[in-house]
């Protein structure tokens, strides 16, 4: 793996926000897997169902933390969605290099979300794995997407020593380089809702030249048909290794 910038392929959304959501789709975490392995990305990130189904040969982020979107948005919060026992009993199965647990920071249940994203720690500390952290505004004072909220969430992941800080994108470069600025540790940035493959690859080069340290793309990718979404994680690994 490049020991610099990342290429992850992200697959939680199902739990995030409900197959529903995904109509017309092609779900199937192997379907998912063989994009991520034709294009060689660094890691896959799931959920443990997922990665025991369809087995990546390819490095693995184990998702531990979920919620869904059934749940009020003002109560939703982050649960562990595995054990121990079970992370150390997947390392013997997959290639499993790290975990990776969301905080919403500014919501009103912050602090059990911190406490949790610091028992993952210890889990990945004992067993020798990185902690990815997406740190994901959610407060009644800031848009979840403006450039205060998204600096002082990863600036929260840099404080609590996450390996790498996942956030959203600020939307525009000039921003987003004051976020990186004020982020003392890796940052790789969310895709974000399906737009036009050129104005994706576009906003990819932005935030690269923006000085983060990767993406870890989901629906840009799989919500396209296998061969165009491995072609354009192609394109994009081209553009996060340069
Ligand atoms: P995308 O590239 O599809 O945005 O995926 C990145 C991701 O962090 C997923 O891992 C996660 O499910 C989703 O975004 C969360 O997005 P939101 O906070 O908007 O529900």
């Amino acid at each position: 793996m490049n020991e610099e910038k990342y290429l992850f392929l992200a697959f939680d959304h199902c739990v995030e926000h409900g197959v529903h959501a995904y109509e017309n789709v092609n779900l199937d975490p192997k379907r998912i897997v063989n994009i991520a392995e034709k294009a060689k990305v660094d890691a896959i990130i799931m959920h443990i169902g997922s990665v025991i189904y369809a087995k990546p040969k390819i490095p693995v982020i184990l998702k531990v933390t979920g919620k869904t979107e059934l749940v009020d948005e003002n109560k939703q919060i982050q649960a562990s969605f595995v054990s121990e026992e079970e992370i150390k009993r997947l390392k013997k199965k997959v290639k499993l290099i790290g975990i990776a647990a969301t905080v919403y920071v500014g919501s009103d249940y912050e602090n059990l979300m911190i406490e949790n994203f610091v028992k993952f720690k210890e889990i990945a500390l004992k067993n020798d794995l990185m902690i990815t952290g997406f740190f994901y505004p959610r407060t009644k004072k800031f848009d979840r997407y403006s450039y205060e909220a998204i600096s002082y969430a990863a600036r929260v992941g840099c404080e609590i020593n996450a390996d790498i800080i996942k956030t959203y994108y600020t939307g525009d470069k000039k921003s987003f380089e004051k976020v990186v600025k004020n982020c003392f540790k890796p940052i790789v940035v969310a895709g974000g809702k399906l737009v036009e493959e050129e104005k994706f690859i576009q906003t990819v080069k932005d935030i690269m030249q923006a000085g983060a340290a990767g993406i870890a793309v989901g629906r840009n990718v799989w919500q396209r048909e296998d061969k165009e979404a491995i072609e354009l994680l192609k394109e994009i690994k081209e553009i996060v290794k340069q």
